[in-house]
């Protein structure tokens, strides 16, 4: 097997990693499924404009054609946005994408694992799948955490959203052995607010300290990612009874639609943006340019050590 035959690599990202220069990865589920067209477009090209502006060179990964890309031209990213016919792939859909040439975007997992083939270690995100609430029942529990727990690639996201039981995701990041960081918080971000209730295992004071666990970890040949949580800006939180609410609403509406497995988690997130007239969708445009600014500092202190 030659992994060529699978992997697409944008030249410009294969010689950075080659060079040991500071490369982010970027997801496309985000894109596909977490954020409406046309605002999902400009988003995805400045996220990767400040990824660039901060030092690092951004790799927005997909599945296109049953190719594995890592980076996107123009019309591959335009092609995610209008997300038309555009599968959602996580680490068991992979292989089938590929067998049946299909199209897909990456959510957490599935891009973890291919910026790991392609020898990116840092990665931003908006917010991770985690347990679901409910999950004693449904056991429905994303694919991201099992993958930060075998995959070396450190994840910088604004916590998880309230559609999931932060405490449990927590408990899961323990057991599998995945080191939770603060970026200079003690706590672990719930997305819209920048608490959750719940700590974090360790506040990095800035990126360069994140960097040394991220060293660290990988140096000792400890499996497994890192996870980062990144709270949005003060400006921009929102308020945590109010977004509360909004969730236990777009929770009974998935329960009542009879909404299961991986369609849950974007069903949640387009009632969310719907039920508050767009004020969530711009929040979560900026914590994920925050987040994206965070990774590349972040990429570049590791690039150094
Ligand atoms: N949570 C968000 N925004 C997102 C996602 C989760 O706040 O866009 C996306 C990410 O791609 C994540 C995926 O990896 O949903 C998780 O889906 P699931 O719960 O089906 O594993
Ligand atoms: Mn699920």
């Amino acid at each position: 097997m030659n992994l060529k035959d699978y992997l697409y690599i944008l030249p410009e990202i294969e010689s950075a990693v080659k060079d040991g220069k500071p490369v982010v990865a970027l997801e496309s589920t985000i894109l596909s499924h977490g954020m409406p067209w046309p605002q999902n477009l400009e988003f995805a090209k400045k996220v990767e404009q400040i990824v660039r502006d901060n030092g690092a060179v951004p790799a927005t990964t997909a599945i296109i054609n049953g190719k594995l890309k890592v980076g996107l031209n123009n019309e591959e990213l335009e092609l995610m946005c209008r997300g038309e016919g555009v599968e959602k792939v996580s680490r068991r859909d992979l292989p089938i994408m590929i067998a049946t040439s299909r199209t897909g975007a990456t959510t957490v997992a599935s891009t973890m694992i291919l910026a790991s083939l392609a020898g990116i270690r840092v990665f931003a995100t908006g917010g991770i799948g985690g347990v679901h609430r409910g999950a004693e029942t449904t056991m429905d529990i994303s694919a991201d955490l099992q993958e930060l727990a075998h995959t070396p690639v450190a994840v910088v996201c604004a916590g998880a959203k309230m559609i999931l039981d932060i405490g449990l995701t927590l408990e899961y990041l323990e057991t599998m052995g995945v080191p939770v960081l603060g970026m200079k918080t003690e706590d672990f971000p719930a997305f819209y607010c920048r608490k959750s209730g719940f700590g974090v295992d360790y506040a990095a004071k800035d990126e360069l300290d994140a960097a040394k666990v991220l060293k660290a970890k990988w140096d000792l040949g400890l499996q497994g990612g890192v996870l980062i949580g990144n709270p949005v800006p003060e400006e921009y939180a929102l308020d945590f009874d109010e977004m509360s609410a909004v969730i236990d609403h777009a929770l009974q509406s998935a329960e009542k639609d009879g909404i299961k497995g991986k369609h849950t988690t974007p069903y949640l997130l387009a009632h969310i943006v719907e039920y508050t007239g767009g004020k969530s969708l711009a929040t979560n445009l900026q914590l994920a340019y925050n987040n994206a600014c965070v990774a590349a500092k972040l990429a570049v202190e590791y690039s150094k050590l």
